[in-house]
């Protein structure tokens, strides 16, 4: 089968972690899954900085699919994003100290852009592993939801798909947590849904 580049992402630890799970999972994949070819990525949790080192990333991995993951405290299932709404507004300050409060993320961009990627069958595989897995219809409005507005706005109309998974907290963060090999696991079953 021919390679799929696929470009996945993960979040520096922000706010008062010490460790983000996001990272913590994707740099554990393994290189090969199904016909993609893997490159980890990990992004700064910084409003703009995030999606321009993706930018950067993507120009010269030129992937076919790329994927986002952050950490989502309060989740309990591993979540892929429906949607990324045109709002920057942070309950907490990035890690550059930045703190919007009902900014637009693009002031001439669409309100709202539809991920590119199989939403419900990315939850169904997950859960057909054995994990907590569901649709989440927002990705909230800090620095997750600002860098996967951007990334659609960007592959608006071309051949790149551009999707964004929410992981719950490790155990050691808080409750609920999952596994760090059970998020790993989830993610994998998400990039197989890519397959179809
Ligand atoms: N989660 C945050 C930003 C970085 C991360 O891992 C969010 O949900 O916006």
């Amino acid at each position: 089968m021919e390679s799929r580049r696929l470009l996945i992402t993960g979040f520096t630890p922000f706010g008062s972690n010490t460790i983000n799970p996001s990272w913590e999972a994707v740099s554990r994949l393994p290189r090969h899954i199904g016909s993609f070819h893997l490159r980890p990525c990990a992004i700064p949790t910084v409003f703009g900085e995030a999606a321009q080192t993706v930018l950067r990333e993507a120009a010269v991995f030129d992937p076919h699919v790329i994927l986002c993951v952050g950490q989502a405290g309060g989740r309990e299932a591993v979540a892929p994003e429906r949607i990324a709404v045109n709002i920057r507004d942070a309950r907490i300050p990035d890690n550059a100290g930045f703190q919007p409060s009902g900014e637009y993320v693009l002031p001439e961009g669409p309100a709202a852009y539809f991920s590119t990627v199989p939403v419900n069958a990315m939850a169904q595989a997950i859960r057909a592993a054995g994990l907590p897995g569901a649709v989440s219809n927002s990705a909230g409005a800090f620095v997750c939801n600002d860098t996967l507005y951007t990334l659609l706005h960007h592959y608006a109309g071309t051949h790149v798909r551009v999707g964004f998974l929410h992981v719950p907290y490790l155990p050691q963060q808080g409750a609920p947590s999952l596994p760090l090999e059970q998020i790993v696991s989830a993610l994998i079953a998400a990039i197989s849904a890519l397959e179809v």
